[in-house]
């Protein structure tokens, strides 16, 4: 039986590095330009240690200025969300959180700070990042696409999440209580 794809939207602010980190984990590239109005699709397949091979599909969300696109794009599709911002833009942190209304809110979520290679530039502090995420209960990866660090983990992460959740969905949509999976550890 073939297993449905695990659908992740990619969503924040303009310029933040949504397609960079997309392409890099995707087809572990890096160009300096990317097409800012352009939202694309990606299928690949994520190695997971508790589930195994798993198909993902990502959309590379775009034209964030215009709400309405974003609610019925990426709220319809996403099943988990990666939320990013730019560790050189306290604008781009801010804007988080009005994202985080329009994403599903029970949907997994992780947190990039992206561009880390641009640590002197850097105008986020980590801690601030880790009060905003600890509240809300995310995990943050402060990546750089550009010199691939943390991108894949961070992915990675988000996947397993979304595939425990639907673990735990269906189980529990068996309804018996009785036939669950022990779950081996
Ligand atoms: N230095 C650096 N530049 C990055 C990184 N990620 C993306 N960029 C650059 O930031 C710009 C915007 O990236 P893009 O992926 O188009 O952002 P998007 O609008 O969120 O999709 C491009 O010029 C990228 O080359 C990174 O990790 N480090
Ligand atoms: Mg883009």
């Amino acid at each position: 039986m073939a297993v449905e794809p695990i659908k992740i939207a990619v969503i924040g602010d303009g310029g933040v590095g949504k397609s960079a980190c997309t392409i890099r984990f995707v087809k572990n590239q890096f160009h300096e330009q990317y097409d800012p109005t352009i939202e694309q699709t990606y299928s690949t397949t994520v190695e997971t240690e508790e589930f195994g091979s798993l198909p993902v599909e990502i959309i590379d969300t775009a034209g964030q200025d215009d709400y309405e696109n974003f609610r019925s794009v990426s709220i319809s599709y996403g099943q988990a969300f990666l939320l990013v911002f730019a560790i050189t833009s306290h604008k781009t942190f801010e804007k988080m959180e009005s994202m985080l209304v329009e994403a599903k809110e029970d949907a997994p979520k992780i947190v990039i700070g992206n561009k880390s290679d641009l640590s002197a530039d850097r105008k986020v502090s980590v801690a601030e990042v880790e009060a905003w995420c600890k509240e809300r209960g995310f995990k943050y990866f402060e990546t750089s696409a550009k010199n691939n660090i943390n991108v894949r983990e961070a992915f990675v992460d988000l996947v397993q999440q979304a595939a425990k959740k639907r673990q735990h969905t269906r189980t529990g949509a068996k309804g018996s209580g009785a036939a669950a999976t022990g779950g081996n550890g």
